[in-house]
């Protein structure tokens, strides 16, 4: 019997879908490769400069249209020590279900500063670094 302490989430084969890793306490991590359908999806993945690199703190409003035509904004944060005895990727993961384009993204770092990335710059279905540096 497993004895589970901490979990961490993370798209560890990069198939566009979350999976988990959880810490078991005197054993070897439990790995759970998600197989599941997934819809569409985007991922950001912040480099701060004036602010700390990984990010941390940092949050992005990402807006996209449903296929009702409505307008729908998720909002991610950079998180550290969010889980006991783990630590979850910091790129920030979006579901998009069927939609396949992003409207916008909208960055605010730690240092204040508010960067706005138009959504055909993006795609979906990828990782998109964004450098606090380069104006993003
Ligand atoms: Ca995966």
């Amino acid at each position: 019997m497993l004895d589970g302490r901490g979990v961490a989430v993370a798209d560890f084969d990069g198939d566009g879908r979350l999976d988990l890793a959880i810490n078991n306490n005197n054993s070897r991590p439990t790995i759970y490769d998600n197989r599941l359908p997934a819809g569409n999806w985007l991922r950001l993945e912040l480099v701060g400069s004036e602010s700390n690199r990984d990010a941390v703190g940092a949050k992005a409003q990402l807006s996209f249209r449903t296929g009702d035509g409505a307008v729908r904004t998720l909002t991610r944060w950079v998180e550290a020590g969010s889980g006991y005895a783990s630590q979850s990727a910091f790129p920030l993961h979006f579901g998009l279900g069927d939609a396949s384009a992003v409207e916008a993204v909208e960055i605010t770092w730690p240092s204040g500063r508010v960067a706005r990335i138009e959504g055909g710059d993006l795609g979906v279905n990828r990782i998109v670094k964004v450098e606090e540096a380069a104006g993003g």
